[in-house]
């Protein structure tokens, strides 16, 4: 029997009743998506018991980290240095949200067109939702796109812990070095709330930790590229959502032995589902817990999903910090340069991502990309325009948001994409 939160969610400030709702919402939804799939992986046991704590056990571990003097960092971007705040001894949690809850609440504050992912946000914190808004000492934003930079300045009064990296719009020399001083500016600040000073030991372990995570997720990606894939796109999903959440080391270890399984099955040609299956690529906007819309669609439209170009996704394990550095300012060099590498569609220009998006199609033996926007994501709705001139595979551009409203229409669009993929 699941133990009772009740009297910890009610000390972090939740509405329980709305909280409640909730949870037996996400329950049942996550029984319909999740558990009726057939042949899952026995590891996956574990991702399934995380989703059951996600606000139960984790925020009880979060608690005991901060009665031990331990910060807890709420992030909503993959370009925040997860390597700093760790360094510290800090907490990494992501906060976006992925359920359409608190709207209502939040269209007080943002137009209602504004995308799903800022509104979630806002409306989570709005209603007394979120444990993990609740219990961060600080939350660290990022200008990246204008939706975000605007609903800061607002949630930053809301909340009061609000801390804001700026991240450049060009890839320049001078960009570059503006990003180099954030991420200095960074790692004092979280030197300032951690009352403590970062060391060279503390920060190769740190970079260490992150790594071996991002190691793992490769290895998980790369399992998918077999024929038949030895895991569904809505399980790979779903560790790579967890991946904001877990405690990095224990996390690294589970999906390594994941993989250990998933190795297993491609030894044995065990697939989830039958050789020859159309493979799709999903491509664009993030997909924050417990957005499962679009691989529930795809997966159920006769395709499999085989790999996410999307911060929830390889954008986020793409690339190794460097950790061959033998001082801090030249770990703050190759930390703040391995983030600048992400290719997110709110750089100017951005030809990597176009790039990218080819070799792991490649890398994957995708037969087709669905680019996925969220409704009213301006970089990435534009942006997969130009994606479109430049590539010469199957494409399909779908914009959505996170309410079930156009799942007939998007189903009906997405089979017919598959069918020509056949
Ligand atoms: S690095 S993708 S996590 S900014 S979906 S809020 S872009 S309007 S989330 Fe993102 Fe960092 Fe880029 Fe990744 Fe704005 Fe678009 Fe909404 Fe978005």
């Amino acid at each position: 029997m699941q133990k009772d939160y009740r009297i910890l969610w009610k000390e972090l400030g939740l509405d329980l009743v709305k909280h409640d709702g909730l949870l037996s919402i996400l329950s049942d939804a996550y029984k319909n998506i999740y558990l009726s799939q057939q042949n899952r992986p026995e590891g996956m046991k574990y991702f399934d018991f995380v989703i059951s704590e996600v606000h139960g056990l984790r925020i009880e571990e979060l608690y005991e980290a901060k009665k031990e003097g331990r910060k807890v960092i709420g992030t909503f971007c993959v370009y925040v240095p997860e390597e700093i705040i760790l360094a510290l001894d800090g907490v990494f949690v992501g906060l976006c949200a992925g359920a359409e809850a608190g709207f209502d609440e939040a269209e007080k504050y943002i137009p209602r067109n504004t995308c799903a992912l800022i509104k979630a946000f806002m409306g989570f914190k709005l209603s007394g939702l979120c444990p993990y808004v609740e219990i961060t000492d600080l939350i660290v934003g990022e200008t990246t796109c204008d939706g975000k930079k605007k609903a800061y300045e607002i949630f930053g009064d809301i909340t009061k812990k609000m801390y804001v990296m700026e991240i450049p719009n060009m890839k320049n020399e001078v960009d570059k070095q503006l990003w180099l001083n954030e991420v200095i500016r960074f790692k004092e600040k979280m030197e300032e709330i951690s009352n403590r000073k970062i060391t060279l030991e503390s920060l190769k372990k740190a970079t260490d930790i992150v790594n071996k995570k991002r190691i793992a997720l490769q290895r998980l990606s790369s399992l998918r590229a077999y024929d038949p894939p030895p895991i569904s796109g809505l399980d790979a999903l779903l560790v790579n959502q967890i991946s904001f959440y877990d405690d990095p080391i224990r996390f690294t270890m589970k999906v390594n032995e994941l993989c250990d399984e998933l190795e297993e099955r491609v030894k044995r040609e065990e697939g989830v589902v039958p050789k020859g299956t159309p493979r799709i690529l999903i491509s664009g906007s993030p997909f924050a817990i417990p957005n499962w819309k679009l691989h529930a669609i795809v997966e159920n439209s006769g395709a499999v999903v085989v790999g996410e170009e999307s911060c929830v996704g390889n954008r986020n394990y793409r690339e190794l910090t460097d950790e061959n550095f033998n001082s801090i300012d030249e770990a703050m060099d190759k930390i703040a340069s391995r983030y600048m590498s992400i290719d997110c569609a709110c750089f100017t220009p951005n030809k990597e991502r176009i790039d990218n998006i080819q070799k792991l199609f490649k890398e994957l033996k995708a037969d087709g990309v669905i680019h996925y926007a969220l409704q009213f994501c301006t970089p990435y709705m534009i942006e997969a325009f130009k994606i479109e001139k430049n590539i010469n595979f199957p494409f399909m551009r779908l914009e959505t948001d996170y309410s079930m409203e156009d799942f007939g229409q998007l189903k009906t669009r997405v089979e017919a994409f598959v069918e020509t993929l056949k």
